[in-house]
């Protein structure tokens, strides 16, 4: 097997491409399919400040590298989710990457900084550990980046997050999340713009991305995913593309560019209803935004009423 670049020995084959790279061409094609998505889609330039949302996993410290080495500046914020020995694990990976490439690093603990962690609040609000986590670190995201004066939060969602997630949303055609699903999301007044640059980019790509640079990452899975639905959607996913080579990039590809603008729409209806939560001012259609009726629903103080967006 030789490198379609170079007629090196290959290190990977990636059958969607009908490619095989040695080491060097495929640090290279992971920058490039990088490089086409932040211009395909008009991430952002070179002279904004992006904040990267890094979990500790492959995808997040990936893209942290990348951007850096795209050239862009990219500080990190990581969220402890205290979720025991996985946070742990989680923010000792991210701290040792930003230490070892010289990077600015926040972090924002949910038990410290907000009085909760995600099993409790999903125990108390009766919801799903990862409706309740994906609440709050949407908005602490949101805020921190508008807070910190970034133009930008980009996070790790790479080619398979987005494809099982568009396989969900189609299941149940459902208009609103179709016309949210797309690689970057404008900001709108109280709201930072949000942008995916791995969508070009699979799951095993970006673990090899890490192994051949040496990065050190978070390789458990988080134990409350289990059960979420998103992992049977990237099986049956998986299997169709074990059958059809291509077919996943295809699906996802296709509907950015002939499917998602019938559903654009659908996204935005309640943009003229939001003003400022009276708890952090955050845009909400409530008198607190939905995180903020989140805490204090979980750390016992009276709940106003609810927002339905954040
Ligand atoms: S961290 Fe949070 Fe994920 Fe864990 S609780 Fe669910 S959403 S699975 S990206
Ligand atoms: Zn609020």
């Amino acid at each position: 097997m030789k490198c379609r670049r170079c007629r090196q020995p290959a290190v990977i084959d990636l059958r969607r491409h009908n490619a095989a790279f040695c080491s060097d061409c495929f640090l290279h094609h992971c920058r490039e399919q990088v490089r086409r998505a932040i211009s395909e889609f008009s991430m952002f330039g070179p002279e904004d400040r992006i904040l990267v949302a890094v979990s500790g996993g492959k995808d997040s410290l990936a893209l942290w590298h990348l951007l850096r080495e795209l050239g862009y500046s990219a500080d990190g914020l990581y969220i402890g989710l205290g979720i025991g020995g996985y946070s742990e694990e989680s923010e000792i990976r991210t701290r040792a990457f930003a230490d070892d490439h010289g990077l600015t690093l926040r972090v924002i603990s949910l038990p410290e900084d907000h009085g909760y962690d995600v099993e409790t609040a999903a125990q108390r609000t009766r919801r799903a550990p990862c409706g309740a986590c994906g609440l709050s670190k949407r908005h602490l995201f949101n805020r921190a980046a508008l807070d910190g004066g970034y133009d930008v939060v980009a996070t790790g969602h790479n080619l398979d997050d987005e494809a099982a997630v568009l396989l969900g949303n189609v299941l149940h055609w459902e208009p609103g999340y179709l016309g949210r699903q797309y690689p970057v999301l404008p900001a709108t007044e109280g709201f930072a713009r949000k942008v995916k640059p791995l969508v070009r980019l699979g799951e095993r790509e970006m673990a090899a991305y890490c192994v051949l640079l040496g990065i050190e990452y978070q390789v458990e899975e988080c134990p409350m995913a289990e059960g979420n639905r998103h992992l049977g959607y990237k099986e049956v996913l998986n299997d169709l593309e074990a059958r059809s080579p291509g077919s996943k990039a295809a699906f996802l590809a296709s509907f950015f560019s002939r499917g998602h603008e019938f559903f654009r729409d659908a996204a935005g209806g309640e943009q003229e209803a939001l003003h400022g939560c009276v708890e952090c001012g955050s845009p909400t259609t409530g008198e607190v935004c939905a995180f903020c009726a989140l805490r204090a629903r979980v750390v016992g103080d009276t709940p106003v009423t609810i927002g339905r967006k954040d």
